[in-house]
Protein backbone atom coordinates (compact mmCIF):
# COMPACT_ATOMS: atom_id res chain seq x y z
CA UNK A 1 0.00 0.00 0.00
CA UNK A 2 1.22 3.38 -0.83
CA UNK A 3 1.97 5.95 2.29
CA UNK A 4 0.19 9.18 2.22
CA UNK A 5 0.90 11.70 4.44
CA UNK A 6 -1.02 15.14 5.44
CA UNK A 7 -2.26 17.19 8.60
CA UNK A 8 -3.77 20.66 9.48
CA UNK A 9 -2.68 22.72 11.92
CA UNK A 10 -4.63 23.96 15.05
CA UNK A 11 -4.26 27.22 14.04
CA UNK A 12 -8.32 28.60 14.31
CA UNK A 13 -11.70 26.81 13.83
CA UNK A 14 -11.68 24.17 10.48
CA UNK A 15 -13.40 25.65 8.03
CA UNK A 16 -15.77 24.21 5.11
CA UNK A 17 -12.40 24.83 2.88
CA UNK A 18 -10.60 22.47 5.07
CA UNK A 19 -13.03 19.64 5.13
CA UNK A 20 -13.90 20.62 1.26
CA UNK A 21 -10.13 20.66 0.36
CA UNK A 22 -8.48 18.18 2.85
CA UNK A 23 -11.25 16.15 4.82
CA UNK A 24 -13.32 14.53 2.87
CA UNK A 25 -10.38 13.15 0.90
CA UNK A 26 -8.65 12.03 3.87
CA UNK A 27 -11.59 9.92 4.26
CA UNK A 28 -11.51 8.32 0.98
CA UNK A 29 -7.71 7.76 1.06
CA UNK A 30 -7.73 5.64 3.80
CA UNK A 31 -9.34 2.60 2.35
CA UNK A 32 -6.49 1.92 -0.21
CA UNK A 33 -3.47 3.59 1.68
CA UNK A 34 -1.14 3.42 4.78
CA UNK A 35 -2.25 6.96 5.73
CA UNK A 36 -0.47 9.54 8.37
CA UNK A 37 -3.38 12.62 9.09
CA UNK A 38 -1.74 14.88 11.81
CA UNK A 39 -2.25 17.61 13.48
CA UNK A 40 0.13 19.91 13.27
CA UNK A 41 0.88 22.20 16.02
CA UNK A 42 4.48 22.61 15.53
CA UNK A 43 3.37 24.46 12.41
CA UNK A 44 0.76 26.41 13.90
CA UNK A 45 3.39 28.09 16.49
CA UNK A 46 5.04 29.52 13.34
CA UNK A 47 2.66 32.53 13.57
CA UNK A 48 1.89 33.35 17.95
CA UNK A 49 -0.75 31.23 19.40
CA UNK A 50 -2.60 31.79 22.65
CA UNK A 51 -1.61 29.06 24.65
CA UNK A 52 -5.21 28.24 26.09
CA UNK A 53 -6.64 28.25 22.55
CA UNK A 54 -3.86 26.25 20.85
CA UNK A 55 -5.04 23.49 23.19
CA UNK A 56 -8.41 23.86 22.80
CA UNK A 57 -8.35 23.66 18.93
CA UNK A 58 -5.82 20.81 19.24
CA UNK A 59 -8.35 18.51 20.89
CA UNK A 60 -10.90 20.27 18.32
CA UNK A 61 -9.47 18.73 14.83
CA UNK A 62 -8.39 15.74 16.35
CA UNK A 63 -11.77 15.15 16.99
CA UNK A 64 -12.98 16.47 13.59
CA UNK A 65 -10.77 14.33 12.03
CA UNK A 66 -12.95 11.20 13.73
CA UNK A 67 -16.05 13.27 13.56
CA UNK A 68 -15.85 13.34 9.74
CA UNK A 69 -15.22 9.81 9.10
CA UNK A 70 -11.34 9.55 9.73
CA UNK A 71 -11.26 5.62 11.09
CA UNK A 72 -8.74 5.18 13.34
CA UNK A 73 -8.69 1.49 12.67
CA UNK A 74 -7.16 2.72 8.78
CA UNK A 75 -5.30 5.86 9.65
CA UNK A 76 -2.96 6.69 12.27
CA UNK A 77 -4.10 10.05 13.92
CA UNK A 78 -1.72 12.01 15.94
CA UNK A 79 -0.23 15.33 17.16
CA UNK A 80 3.02 16.21 15.65
CA UNK A 81 4.47 17.09 18.29
CA UNK A 82 3.68 13.65 20.16
CA UNK A 83 6.22 12.07 17.42
CA UNK A 84 9.40 13.74 18.17
CA UNK A 85 11.17 12.49 15.19
CA UNK A 86 9.61 15.50 13.83
CA UNK A 87 11.37 18.72 15.43
CA UNK A 88 14.83 16.24 15.21
CA UNK A 89 14.49 15.30 11.43
CA UNK A 90 13.06 19.07 10.78
CA UNK A 91 16.82 20.21 12.72
CA UNK A 92 18.67 17.62 10.43
CA UNK A 93 16.66 18.68 7.31
CA UNK A 94 17.39 22.47 8.13
CA UNK A 95 20.78 22.40 7.96
CA UNK A 96 20.95 20.70 4.52
CA UNK A 97 18.36 23.51 3.33
CA UNK A 98 19.83 26.86 1.85
CA UNK A 99 18.18 30.43 2.62
CA UNK A 100 17.97 31.39 -1.02
CA UNK A 101 15.62 28.10 -1.64
CA UNK A 102 13.77 28.91 1.48
CA UNK A 103 13.57 32.85 1.10
CA UNK A 104 11.88 31.95 -2.27
CA UNK A 105 8.79 30.16 -0.93
CA UNK A 106 5.83 32.46 -1.43
CA UNK A 107 3.96 31.70 1.16
CA UNK A 108 6.66 33.06 3.43
CA UNK A 109 6.30 36.03 1.69
CA UNK A 110 2.96 36.29 2.14
CA UNK A 111 2.72 35.44 5.75
CA UNK A 112 5.54 38.41 6.42
CA UNK A 113 4.84 40.67 4.39
CA UNK A 114 4.44 43.97 5.56
CA UNK A 115 5.58 42.62 8.86
CA UNK A 116 8.39 44.26 11.41
CA UNK A 117 9.31 41.10 13.16
CA UNK A 118 9.10 37.84 11.07
CA UNK A 119 9.56 34.72 12.85
CA UNK A 120 12.54 32.33 12.06
CA UNK A 121 10.20 29.43 12.27
CA UNK A 122 8.07 30.97 9.53
CA UNK A 123 11.37 30.92 7.45
CA UNK A 124 12.83 27.26 8.30
CA UNK A 125 8.98 26.15 8.41
CA UNK A 126 9.56 24.40 5.19
CA UNK A 127 12.12 21.97 6.12
CA UNK A 128 9.90 21.06 8.99
CA UNK A 129 7.39 20.03 6.59
CA UNK A 130 9.36 18.06 4.66
CA UNK A 131 10.85 15.99 7.35
CA UNK A 132 7.13 15.57 8.56
CA UNK A 133 6.73 13.71 4.87
CA UNK A 134 10.13 11.89 4.74
CA UNK A 135 10.46 10.42 8.13
CA UNK A 136 7.23 8.13 6.75
CA UNK A 137 8.95 8.02 3.67
CA UNK A 138 5.66 8.60 2.23
CA UNK A 139 4.67 8.26 -1.53
CA UNK A 140 1.75 10.57 -1.79
CA UNK A 141 0.97 14.11 -0.09
CA UNK A 142 -2.55 15.39 -0.79
CA UNK A 143 -1.59 19.41 -1.62
CA UNK A 144 -3.37 22.58 -2.02
CA UNK A 145 -2.02 24.63 -5.06
CA UNK A 146 -0.38 26.98 -2.18
CA UNK A 147 1.48 23.82 -0.97
CA UNK A 148 2.70 22.57 -4.43
CA UNK A 149 6.29 24.45 -4.15
CA UNK A 150 6.98 22.85 -0.40
CA UNK A 151 6.70 19.69 -1.56
CA UNK A 152 9.32 20.43 -4.67
CA UNK A 153 11.51 21.61 -1.86
CA UNK A 154 10.87 18.54 0.10
CA UNK A 155 11.70 16.13 -3.15
CA UNK A 156 14.81 18.81 -3.56
CA UNK A 157 15.52 17.61 0.05
CA UNK A 158 15.14 14.29 -0.48
CA UNK A 159 17.38 14.11 -3.69
CA UNK A 160 19.99 16.23 -1.84
CA UNK A 161 20.10 14.22 0.98
CA UNK A 162 20.18 10.99 -1.12
CA UNK A 163 22.92 11.78 -3.31
CA UNK A 164 25.31 12.91 -0.35
CA UNK A 165 24.28 10.01 1.93
CA UNK A 166 23.60 7.23 -0.31
CA UNK A 167 19.63 6.42 -1.31
CA UNK A 168 17.57 6.16 1.51
CA UNK A 169 14.39 8.82 1.00
CA UNK A 170 11.68 8.15 -0.96
CA UNK A 171 10.96 11.24 -3.10
CA UNK A 172 7.16 12.18 -2.73
CA UNK A 173 4.49 13.00 -5.37
CA UNK A 174 2.07 15.14 -4.81
CA UNK A 175 -1.54 14.16 -5.17
CA UNK A 176 -4.02 15.87 -6.64
CA UNK A 177 -7.33 14.96 -5.52
CA UNK A 178 -9.97 14.01 -8.23
CA UNK A 179 -12.67 15.83 -6.06
CA UNK A 180 -11.99 19.14 -4.08
CA UNK A 181 -11.73 22.41 -4.87
CA UNK A 182 -10.63 25.36 -3.32
CA UNK A 183 -13.10 27.10 -1.50
CA UNK A 184 -12.59 31.22 -1.31
CA UNK A 185 -13.44 33.21 1.51
CA UNK A 186 -17.19 34.52 1.88
CA UNK A 187 -16.44 38.38 1.90
CA UNK A 188 -13.98 37.93 -0.84
CA UNK A 189 -13.63 35.77 -2.77
CA UNK A 190 -10.02 36.42 -4.57
CA UNK A 191 -8.34 34.57 -1.38
CA UNK A 192 -9.52 31.40 -0.09
CA UNK A 193 -11.44 31.25 2.96
CA UNK A 194 -9.02 30.62 5.76
CA UNK A 195 -9.18 29.76 9.36
CA UNK A 196 -7.15 32.36 10.70
CA UNK A 197 -9.06 35.37 8.79
CA UNK A 198 -9.75 37.63 11.45
CA UNK A 199 -13.11 38.58 10.07
CA UNK A 200 -15.43 35.46 11.20
CA UNK A 201 -17.78 35.78 8.55
CA UNK A 202 -15.27 35.10 5.89
CA UNK A 203 -15.64 31.78 6.92
CA UNK A 204 -18.03 28.41 7.57
CA UNK A 205 -16.10 27.12 10.42
CA UNK A 206 -17.37 23.52 11.07
CA UNK A 207 -18.67 23.95 14.54
CA UNK A 208 -21.13 26.81 13.34
CA UNK A 209 -24.34 26.22 14.78
CA UNK A 210 -27.05 26.59 11.85
CA UNK A 211 -28.25 29.77 12.84
CA UNK A 212 -24.72 31.33 12.48
CA UNK A 213 -24.05 29.53 9.09
CA UNK A 214 -27.57 30.95 7.49
CA UNK A 215 -26.48 34.09 8.23
CA UNK A 216 -23.16 34.40 6.90
CA UNK A 217 -24.18 32.91 4.03
CA UNK A 218 -26.93 35.36 3.37
CA UNK A 219 -24.58 37.84 4.19
CA UNK A 220 -21.94 36.07 1.57
CA UNK A 221 -20.75 39.01 -1.13
CA UNK A 222 -22.88 38.64 -4.33
CA UNK A 223 -22.54 40.57 -7.45
CA UNK A 224 -25.25 43.29 -8.47
CA UNK A 225 -26.48 40.70 -10.69
CA UNK A 226 -29.23 37.67 -10.24
CA UNK A 227 -27.96 35.30 -12.37
CA UNK A 228 -27.15 31.92 -10.96
CA UNK A 229 -24.20 31.01 -13.40
CA UNK A 230 -20.89 29.48 -12.67
CA UNK A 231 -18.45 32.05 -14.33
CA UNK A 232 -15.14 32.50 -12.28
CA UNK A 233 -13.85 34.94 -14.43
CA UNK A 234 -16.93 37.86 -14.29
CA UNK A 235 -18.85 35.84 -11.00
CA UNK A 236 -16.28 34.70 -8.60
CA UNK A 237 -18.51 34.92 -5.60
CA UNK A 238 -21.49 33.11 -7.32
CA UNK A 239 -18.92 30.48 -8.69
CA UNK A 240 -17.78 29.77 -5.43
CA UNK A 241 -21.00 29.60 -3.89
CA UNK A 242 -21.75 27.12 -6.71
CA UNK A 243 -19.30 24.98 -6.07
CA UNK A 244 -19.93 24.77 -2.27
CA UNK A 245 -23.20 23.85 -2.99
CA UNK A 246 -22.09 21.13 -5.40
CA UNK A 247 -19.54 19.40 -3.11
CA UNK A 248 -22.35 19.77 0.00
CA UNK A 249 -25.16 18.27 -2.05
CA UNK A 250 -23.17 16.02 -4.04
CA UNK A 251 -25.39 17.64 -7.47
CA UNK A 252 -23.44 18.68 -10.47
CA UNK A 253 -23.25 22.74 -10.98
CA UNK A 254 -25.28 21.93 -14.39
CA UNK A 255 -28.05 20.74 -12.28
CA UNK A 256 -27.62 23.71 -9.87
CA UNK A 257 -27.68 26.04 -12.35
CA UNK A 258 -30.81 24.88 -13.89
CA UNK A 259 -32.83 24.77 -10.30
CA UNK A 260 -32.18 28.30 -9.63
CA UNK A 261 -32.51 29.39 -13.30
CA UNK A 262 -34.47 32.93 -13.37
CA UNK A 263 -34.76 32.53 -9.20
CA UNK A 264 -32.16 35.20 -8.23
CA UNK A 265 -29.64 34.98 -5.48
CA UNK A 266 -32.50 35.11 -2.62
CA UNK A 267 -33.79 31.52 -2.95
CA UNK A 268 -30.37 29.89 -4.11
CA UNK A 269 -28.68 31.44 -1.07
CA UNK A 270 -31.47 30.45 1.40
CA UNK A 271 -31.08 26.39 -0.26
CA UNK A 272 -27.27 26.39 -0.25
CA UNK A 273 -27.42 27.65 3.74
CA UNK A 274 -30.01 24.23 4.10
CA UNK A 275 -27.71 22.02 2.26
CA UNK A 276 -24.41 23.16 4.33
CA UNK A 277 -26.21 22.84 7.50
CA UNK A 278 -27.18 18.92 6.57
CA UNK A 279 -23.65 18.00 6.27
CA UNK A 280 -22.80 20.10 9.34
CA UNK A 281 -25.40 18.57 11.70
CA UNK A 282 -24.44 15.03 11.98
CA UNK A 283 -21.08 16.09 11.97
CA UNK A 284 -20.99 17.88 14.91
CA UNK A 285 -23.24 15.32 16.83
CA UNK A 286 -20.61 12.99 15.90
CA UNK A 287 -18.03 15.71 17.52
CA UNK A 288 -20.31 16.16 20.32
CA UNK A 289 -20.57 12.37 21.50
CA UNK A 290 -16.46 12.14 20.80
CA UNK A 291 -15.54 15.37 22.88
CA UNK A 292 -17.85 13.53 25.71
CA UNK A 293 -16.35 10.38 25.47
CA UNK A 294 -12.72 11.46 26.17
CA UNK A 295 -11.78 8.86 23.60
CA UNK A 296 -9.77 11.23 21.73
CA UNK A 297 -6.83 11.27 23.79
CA UNK A 298 -6.91 7.30 23.73
CA UNK A 299 -7.09 7.15 19.77
CA UNK A 300 -3.98 10.22 19.89
CA UNK A 301 -1.87 7.95 22.32
CA UNK A 302 -2.15 5.06 20.05
CA UNK A 303 -1.68 6.98 17.12
CA UNK A 304 1.36 8.49 17.98
CA UNK A 305 3.29 5.28 19.45
CA UNK A 306 2.36 3.99 15.88
CA UNK A 307 4.08 6.60 14.09
CA UNK A 308 6.89 7.11 16.55
CA UNK A 309 7.58 3.48 15.94
CA UNK A 310 8.25 4.25 11.98
CA UNK A 311 9.90 7.91 12.58
CA UNK A 312 12.64 7.05 15.28
CA UNK A 313 13.73 4.45 13.16
CA UNK A 314 14.05 7.01 10.36
CA UNK A 315 15.92 9.28 12.43
CA UNK A 316 17.98 7.10 13.47
CA UNK A 317 18.76 5.87 10.06
CA UNK A 318 19.35 9.12 9.26
CA UNK A 319 21.82 10.33 11.90
CA UNK A 320 23.53 6.97 11.10
CA UNK A 321 24.33 7.82 7.28
CA UNK A 322 25.22 11.55 8.55
CA UNK A 323 27.66 10.72 11.20
CA UNK A 324 26.30 10.99 14.29
CA UNK A 325 28.13 8.18 17.31
CA UNK A 326 24.52 7.09 18.23
CA UNK A 327 23.72 5.99 22.03
N1 LIG B 1 -10.21 27.28 1.42
C1 LIG B 1 -9.73 26.06 1.23
N2 LIG B 1 -10.16 25.33 0.19
C2 LIG B 1 -9.69 24.08 -0.03
N3 LIG B 1 -8.78 23.49 0.76
C3 LIG B 1 -8.32 24.17 1.82
N4 LIG B 1 -7.43 23.88 2.79
C4 LIG B 1 -7.33 24.93 3.62
N5 LIG B 1 -8.14 25.92 3.24
C5 LIG B 1 -8.77 25.49 2.11
C6 LIG B 1 -6.71 22.61 2.89
O1 LIG B 1 -6.73 22.20 4.23
C7 LIG B 1 -5.50 21.55 4.53
C8 LIG B 1 -4.92 22.06 5.81
O2 LIG B 1 -4.60 23.36 5.78
P1 LIG B 1 -3.75 23.97 6.97
O3 LIG B 1 -4.60 24.20 8.13
O4 LIG B 1 -2.54 23.16 7.26
O5 LIG B 1 -3.22 25.29 6.42
P2 LIG B 1 -3.80 26.24 5.39
O6 LIG B 1 -3.86 25.61 4.03
O7 LIG B 1 -2.97 27.49 5.52
O8 LIG B 1 -5.29 26.45 5.90
P3 LIG B 1 -5.92 27.75 6.48
O9 LIG B 1 -7.30 27.44 6.92
O10 LIG B 1 -5.76 28.88 5.50
O11 LIG B 1 -5.03 27.97 7.76
P4 LIG B 1 -4.33 29.27 8.26
O12 LIG B 1 -5.38 30.32 8.17
O13 LIG B 1 -3.91 28.97 9.65
O14 LIG B 1 -3.15 29.52 7.36
C9 LIG B 1 -4.59 21.71 3.34
O15 LIG B 1 -4.61 20.48 2.64
C10 LIG B 1 -5.24 22.79 2.53
O16 LIG B 1 -5.01 22.64 1.14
Amino acid sequence: MKKVLSGIQPSGQLTLGNYIGAMQNFVKLQNDHECYFMVVDLHAITVPQDPAALREQSEAVATLYVAAGIDPAKANIFMQSHVRGHAELGWLLTTLSYMGELERMTQFKDKSAGKESIGTGLFVYPALMAADILIYNADLVPVGDDQKQHLELTRDLAGRFNSRYGDYFTVPEPYIPKIGARVMSLDDASKKMSKSNPNPGSFIALLDPPDVVRKKISRATTDSGREVKFDPADKPEVSNLLSIYSHCAGLSIEQIEAKYEGQGYGAFKKDLAEVVVSVLEPLQQRYREIRESGEIHNILRQGAERAAAVADQTVRDVKERMGFLLP
